[in-house]
């Protein structure tokens, strides 16, 4: 075979190669083979010194022609061969704009948050200010301001989370009130204005009882409060909260903060007063602790008690969502179990 005719099958050959070859890799690999320093082509250019004067120009034209032929052919092969890479890439990687999207997980306040901010807006309609305090609290506005002196009861360890003995975390939001109260400048107008937190009591947790649950207090000072005006807020709150039908009743009671001091009850919002499982067949609930603010209570926080009177009252979030939804177990509410929590959609 002349060295013309084996240039000849060599291109034959590697065209076949190069029409056959289904990646870039294997491509490469036959321009290397075929093209490259090492080969065969390279070769025959490398051996033209061998030649006689009269071969050597044909011979090296026509292996130059090949190297042509052989290099335009790998290059249109490289491109198709990226062409069709684009075009499977395309198509695995399009997004199918019809499929249904992903659902974003939407939570929800928390049940008592809702019953909370439910209170709060009520009572901002009738013009009181909604104000937060202190969780750590010194014993004196907690309980000396509270008419709570050293010896009583509820100041007790058995109650009471105290930090050192001056220091504690409070059993009720009451220091936000009387905080509240003795900076408040009365010749600009009444005092209106709820305290909405939580609260901590050193308790053994039980099905009714929580070391940490939640309240809501209101007071009201100005001159000429009465306990009318007590009895009239709470009714309208009760009606707006338990519906427009609600009535309420006053029972005597007692709170050191408060003289005279009442328990309220509201008629069932389930049975309407005829008496059910959630009244206890009784046709009332209770609901709220109020009065009017011990004179002790004004003038301690500076306030002229001759000349300036108020109520207050304190109801709880945990006990009404309770009630309203009937939870049957306040620890239900700090378990932080979705499967609970997420039943109570807030729409
Ligand atoms: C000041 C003066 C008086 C707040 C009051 C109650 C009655 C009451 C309980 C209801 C259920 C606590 O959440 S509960 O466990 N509270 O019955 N609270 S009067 O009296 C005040 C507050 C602040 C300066």
């Amino acid at each position: 075979m002349s060295l013309q005719e084996k240039l000849e099958a060599l291109k034959v050959a590697t065209v076949e190669k190069i029409k056959a070859a289904e990646d870039l890799q294997l491509l490469n690999q036959i321009r290397v083979e075929t093209l490259g320093k090492k080969g065969p082509i390279t070769e025959v250019l490398r051996g033209m010194k061998d030649l006689s004067a009269e071969e050597r120009p044909k011979i090296g034209s026509f292996a130059n022609e090949i190297r042509d032929a052989l290099t335009a052919e790998i290059e249109e092969k490289k491109a198709a061969l990226e062409v069709a890479a684009m075009n499977k890439a395309l198509a695995e990687e399009s997004i199918d704009v019809t499929l249904p999207g992903k659902k974003m997980a939407q939570g929800t306040r928390h049940v008592l948050t809702q019953i909370m901010e439910e209170i709060e807006d009520i009572f901002i309609g009738m013009g009181y200010q909604v104000v937060e305090g202190y969780e750590v609290e010194q014993d004196h506005y907690n309980f000396e301001r509270m008419n709570l002196p050293k010896d009583h009861p509820a100041r007790d360890m058995q109650d009471t989370f105290y930090i050192s003995d001056e220091i504690l975390i409070r059993t009720h939001t009451s220091p936000v009130q009387a905080r509240t109260m003795e900076k408040h400048d009365f010749t600009k107008g009444p005092l209106r204005m709820i305290s909405p937190g939580k609260v901590f009591r050193r308790d053994t947790d039980d099905a009714t009882h929580s070391h940490q649950f939640h309240q809501i207090e209101g007071l009201v000072i100005d001159e000429h409060i009465t306990m009318g005006d007590l009895k009239g807020t709470l009714e309208a709150l009760m009606q707006r909260m338990f519906g427009a039908d609600r009535e309420i009743r006053l029972r005597p009671s007692y709170f050191p903060f408060t003289e005279p001091s009442v328990e309220v009850d509201v008629s069932c919002f389930k049975c309407g007063g005829a008496g059910c499982n959630v009244c206890k067949h009784t046709g009332w609930i209770e609901i709220l602790g109020a009065g009017m603010v011990h004179p002790n209570v004004l003038e301690m926080s500076g306030i002229d008690s001759e000349k300036y009177s108020g109520f207050a009252f304190g109801l709880g979030p945990d006990r009404i969502a309770m009630l309203r939804y009937g939870v049957n177990d306040i620890r239900n509410f700090y378990q932080n179990d979705v499967r609970f929590i997420r039943q109570f959609k807030g729409e």
